[in-house]
């Protein structure tokens, strides 16, 4: 089988020197891409319809790229193309005066994208992406290169395809995760290998409906061609009939599969027909992880990394912050922090991985369209206690009431010491909101870090007696 490595490298692109180019958004990835498309020569201005110029200023460490803040004139924009930040969408004026005048649009991903010649990892989906990319970059450096971590993961893209200009590094990899938004105006990116995780109800608040949240990440496709590798999940309905009788794609799945290249068997993941590592040897909690390491242990085997290095790192993951991280056990109760179940599907894997006695925290921000009584089987299953919170938190009490007993507090903070005056030796106080966090906190690490303060806190009262 020939690797990705060999296969998909393509020539970078300094089709931008020169080029009068306005970027849309001053925040992570406009800030990252107007530094790199000026330092290949393109004339750069950055604008925000939000924030002014002294908030702006301090983060744009470049002074050769222009800026353009809230109030800025029709005239003033003279650029040619429009690199769109991820966050905004189509419809915003600029994008769409851009369009009707037949000028470009293309997202950080793909200018990024042209400016790199190294092969490019692309992980989407609706969930699992950052934890399945933080895999692969441990993988892909086990196996010798110099892996680059990237993209909706919070260090855009563009910041790392210009260290790399500046590095130079021998066998560099771009392992990028790739969200919808990220995944809306590519036109050449064009991923060594591409991996596509599953699908579900999300982001409906941008997206018609799921068909057109799908499409909108098969665009990571448009460019693969014989040479590529994709890995999909054939559990997964929408991506097995996407890709079950494509040439160049390999499956992972809970199920036996002769195709895949890892299994799961009874207690072990097994590669060409062996044992390869034990599950007992695993640490990260819960069966959707077991997934995530084989469609990591995919895509890396498909660059070539060897599946010794690919086992030393399933033995060694930790997971990732925020994503059903253990914070405490205070009082014989366990505190898990599973912020970023921020949709049904993630909190539907967060509650599949507990028996029962569960606190569940429940509330935030709706996104639209999120289908919540999902979630009632599980709920009446495995949690004794429902507390609801924020926006979402009344809409959710009457979704699930008569199921299990339930209390409501508008502020997360009283949410959470709510669970802490009903917690058992044996309990477990999940933070699984299945809502974004965006009514009371800046971010989901934000909502994550508090619980975490939150909980550290009953540990020195503890401690203090
Ligand atoms: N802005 C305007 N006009 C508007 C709207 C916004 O000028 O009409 C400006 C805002 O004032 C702000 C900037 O645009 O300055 C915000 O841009 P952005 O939302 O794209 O934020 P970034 O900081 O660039 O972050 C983006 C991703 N954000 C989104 O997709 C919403 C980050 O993913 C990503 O980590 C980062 O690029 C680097 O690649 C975050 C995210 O929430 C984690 N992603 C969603 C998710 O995971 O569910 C998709
Ligand atoms: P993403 O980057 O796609 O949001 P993360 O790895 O950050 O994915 O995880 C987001 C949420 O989804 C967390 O609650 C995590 O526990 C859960 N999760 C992780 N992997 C999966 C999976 N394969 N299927 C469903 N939920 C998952």
């Amino acid at each position: 089988m020939d690797t990705a490595l060999q296969a998909n490298v393509y020539s970078p692109d300094n089709a931008f020197s020169g080029q009068d180019i306005l970027v849309l958004g001053a925040a992570r990835s406009g800030l990252a891409v107007s530094r790199l498309l000026q330092t290949t020569g393109a004339h750069v201005t950055l604008v925000d319809d939000r924030k002014t110029r002294e908030e702006i200023a301090p983060a744009m460490d470049n002074p050769d790229v222009a800026i353009l803040t809230k109030g800025y004139k029709p005239d003033e924009i003279t650029a040619a193309l429009l690199v769109l930040s991820p966050g905004i969408a189509d419809s915003h004026p600029l994008v769409t005066s851009f369009q009707e005048r037949g000028l470009p649009v293309l997202s950080e991903v793909e200018v990024a994208g042209r400016l790199t010649n190294s092969p490019i990892m692309a992980v989407t989906g609706s969930n699992g992406k950052s934890t399945v990319t933080t895999m692969i970059h441990h993988m892909i450096a086990a196996g010798g290169f110099r892996s680059f971590l990237g993209g909706n993961i919070g260090v855009p893209f563009a910041d790392n395809v210009l260290e790399e200009r500046n590095l130079k590094p021998v066998s560099p990899v771009q392992v990028v995760e790739v969200s919808s938004f990220q995944a809306e105006h590519l036109e050449r990116f064009k991923p060594a290998v591409a991996v596509f995780l599953n699908l579900s109800p999300d982001h409906l608040d941008r997206y018609a409906d799921l068909e057109s949240y799908g499409q909108a990440k098969l665009q990571l496709l448009k460019n693969m061609n014989a040479t590529g590798w994709i890995v999909y999940n054939q559990d997964d309905d929408f991506f097995r009939s996407t890709f079950s009788s494509h040439p160049r794609a390999k499956p992972f799945s809970s199920q036996s599969n002769p195709d895949a290249l890892f299994l799961l068997e009874g207690t072990w993941i097994m590669h060409d027909g062996e044992r390869l590592i034990s599950l007992d040897q695993i640490t990260v909690p819960g069966h959707h992880n077991i997934m995530n390491f084989l469609a990591a242990a995919t895509a890396a085997s498909l660059m070539g990394v060897a599946a010794s290095a690919i086992a030393m790192v399933m033995g060694r993951f930790q997971g990732l912050p925020h994503r059903l991280e253990l914070v405490a056990e205070v009082d014989g109760v366990r505190y898990y922090n599973d912020s970023k179940a921020t949709n049904v599907a993630s909190a539907r894997m967060a509650l599949a991985s507990f028996d029962d006695d569960i606190i569940l925290i429940l509330g935030g921000s709706d996104k639209g369209a999120t289908d919540f009584p999902e979630l009632a089987e599980l709920i009446q299953d495995r949690v004794k206690q429902l507390i609801t919170y924020g926006e979402a938190g009344l809409r959710l009490t009457e979704i699930f009431q008569g199921l299990v007993p339930i209390h409501f507090e508008r502020e997360f903070t009283a949410a959470v010491d709510q669970a802490r005056l009903n917690g058992e030796p044996g309990d477990v106080v999940l933070l699984a909101p299945a809502c974004a966090s965006f009514d009371q906190f800046a971010d989901f690490e934000h909502r994550g870090d508090t619980f975490r303060r939150i909980v550290q806190s009953y540990q020195q009262e503890k401690a203090h007696g």
